[in-house]
């Protein structure tokens, strides 16, 4: 089942000048490179291959802008933490992902993946300050959940909800491969994409 049939790619913004303007509703996916954003848009959406999917860490580089329905978009952030490229390109993935979250209205709702195996690390922090900075909705989808047997994964679960516990963001166990915790995050994603009232209100002229 595709939930938005109508989904398409937009863009890619290798800098702030290429983002798309900021109007409508906007939710990203942000994680550590090859901790499974892609797969989990995709099979969040339905969609075989929507967003790209590699074995490569660190492949998709750039903030990639996709359409829903008109006024909504999904956004594919760059994977973070990525050993093996130099502290120059580090950097500028920070600057990007920085100029991003840097005051944008239209991000209703940030999706941070992890890796179920590995835990909640310091970017994904970053990731997760920055979007309480502007108000907007997080929630952690610990996927790759079926790499792990139904122990380690409540205590996966235990582990990363203690750890969030201060921060009002909502985690779950998910898996783009057995669809464990798919329901739920479509649920959260449609439930982003709609602002509430309160949310508006609190974000009129001149509240960056
Ligand atoms: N077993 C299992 N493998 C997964 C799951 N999600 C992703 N993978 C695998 O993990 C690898 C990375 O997945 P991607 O979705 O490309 O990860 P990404 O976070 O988009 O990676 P970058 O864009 O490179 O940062 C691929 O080989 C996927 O097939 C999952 O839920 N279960
Ligand atoms: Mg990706």
């Amino acid at each position: 089942m595709s939930l938005f049939p109508e989904a398409r790619f937009l863009t890619s913004a290798a800098r702030a000048t290429q983002f798309l303007p900021d109007e409508g509703a906007e939710v990203a996916f942000a994680g550590r490179s090859n901790a499974g954003k892609s797969s989990a848009i995709n099979a969040i959406l339905g969609r075989r291959d929507f967003a790209r999917t590699s074995k490569t860490p660190g492949r998709t580089q750039l903030i990639n802008f996709f359409a829903l329905v008109e006024g909504q978009r999904l956004v594919d952030l760059p994977g973070y933490g990525y050993a093996r490229v130099s502290k120059e390109m580090r950097e500028q993935w920070r600057e990007l992902l920085g100029d991003y979250f840097d005051g944008r209205q239209s991000l209703t709702g940030l999706m941070v993946v992890v890796d179920s195996r590995r835990g909640i690390g310091d970017f994904d922090r970053q990731m997760l300050d920055w979007a309480r900075a502007l108000d907007c909705r997080c929630h952690v989808l610990l996927t790759k959940a079926d790499k792990l047997s139904r122990q380690e994964a409540a205590a996966a679960l235990a582990a990363a909800t203690a750890e969030l516990g201060d921060l009002r963001v909502d985690v779950q166990l998910f898996s783009a491969t057995s669809k464990l915790g798919l329901a739920e995050a479509r649920d959260v994603l449609e439930g982003m994409l709609v602002p509430p009232l309160a949310l508006v209100e609190k974000k009129g002229p001149g509240q960056a």
